[in-house]
């Protein structure tokens, strides 16, 4: 693949409301959209997912574009690259930085697609033609809203509701909701908000009938949350926990987890995904994929990758208009009754909205490859 250039755009975007967690509120989005170019005028985007402060992971939208800008681009200049997954090793000789790591390589990964002419679902060997998608919905104010939000998600057709928890509210909160929607499928993360120290609070949502409890714990940990699953009946996902194949694989041997939430970003990029998605195939443990509050070029890979077979459970890639007034693709994601069809032209099968981006960017940079 003859990659000639990269340009770094920089974007800043406002979600349409403010996005509420356990560890903190976001309201606006800075990333960068990662445009590389081969010398035959091809042209692969990726996403960076960092949030402006490090409180989901390490990395931040200025650590993913110093890592981009001194380390990466750099190392893409030393090699010729035949195959997206020769990017994975490349950059494992650099620590940590996944969701640098990830965007560059998505890019490539889209760049490779449009090459071959094929889509970046069957690149990467997904079988779907569409795949189910469920919704994220933030700490409210109270709990008539998020009653309310739930009604109008359902409406809208998602799959699953997932609600986000925290210390103060939790169980009274979702037992409230339970019994307004006795028979929807819901689950809850806590994104790590919670300790050993909570068992007896984490076992009253035991009774709730949660599909299942995402990364209730400490955000590197797999050893108390064996200990956690031990005693529940509800299946414990891990997200924070998981940045590699290597964690899936302890986490599973452990019992840490029955259920794998794969984020691009947080693994390093799609050839990890890939593997991750294959290895928890193999030991009957079902995959979905989670979000960052992706813009359009994001989502786009989200949903590339869902079209895996093992992607059994709907996923948080909800439609473009969830987040955002105006996505910077064309055309937008849309879900119809919690469904996105998977697109089938090369690549991640959107094009840019070039309007768009220019009016939400802030920044725009070129470096020779
Ligand atoms: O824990 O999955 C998470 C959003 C920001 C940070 C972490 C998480 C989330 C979500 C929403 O749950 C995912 C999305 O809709 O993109
Ligand atoms: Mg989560």
């Amino acid at each position: 693949m003859p990659l000639k250039k990269i340009i770094m755009h920089k974007l800043r975007m406002r979600l349409k409301e403010p996005f509420a967690t356990s560890f903190g509120v976001m309201q606006e989005k800075e990333f960068y959209i990662i445009e590389v170019v081969d010398s035959d005028g091809n042209k692969g985007y990726g996403e960076t997912v960092a949030f402006s402060v490090p409180w989901y992971t390490e990395e931040t939208v200025k650590s993913n574009r110093d890592i981009i800008v001194d380390c990466l681009i750099p190392i893409l200049r030393e090699h010729e690259l035949y195959h997206p997954d020769e990017v994975f090793p490349l950059f494992e000789k650099l620590r940590g930085n996944n969701m640098a790591k990830a965007a560059v390589e998505g890019a490539i990964w889209d760049l490779y697609a449009k090459r071959k002419g094929i889509s970046l679902a069957t690149a990467l060997g997904g079988e779907k033609t569409e795949i189910g998608v469920g919704i994220s919905i933030g700490i409210q104010r109270t709990v008539g809203e998020l009653i309310s939000k739930i009604e109008q998600s359902l409406e809208e057709g998602y799959k699953r509701i997932k609600l986000k928890i925290k210390p103060g509210l939790d169980v009274e909160i979702l037992r409230e909701v339970r019994r307004h929607f006795p028979d929807t499928p819901i689950m809850a993360d806590a994104n790590s908000a919670y300790s050993l120290k909570d068992i007896s609070l984490l076992k009253e949502l035991d009774d709730l009938d949660l599909m299942m409890i995402e990364q209730p714990l400490q955000h590197y940990d797999i050893i108390d949350h064996a200990k956690l699953q031990n005693q529940l009946k509800t299946p414990i996902c891990l997200d924070e926990s998981i940045h590699s194949l290597y964690d899936v694989e302890k986490a599973i041997e452990l019992g840490s987890s029955k259920v794998i939430n794969i984020k691009i970003g947080r693994v390093g990029g799609l050839s990890e995904s890939k593997r991750i998605h294959n290895y928890c195939k193999k030991q009957g443990i079902p995959v979905w994929c989670g979000g960052m509050l992706e813009a359009g070029i994001g989502r786009a890979h989200n949903i590339a990758l869902s079209a895996l077979a093992n992607f059994i459970l709907p996923g948080d890639t909800s439609g473009s208009s969830r987040y955002w007034e105006e996505d910077i693709i064309h055309p937008e994601v849309i879900a119809e009754k919690g469904i996105i069809k998977v697109p089938t032209s090369p690549g991640i099968g959107y094009e840019i909205n070039e309007d768009a981006l220019r009016k939400f960017r802030v920044e725009r940079q070129e470096y020779q490859i």
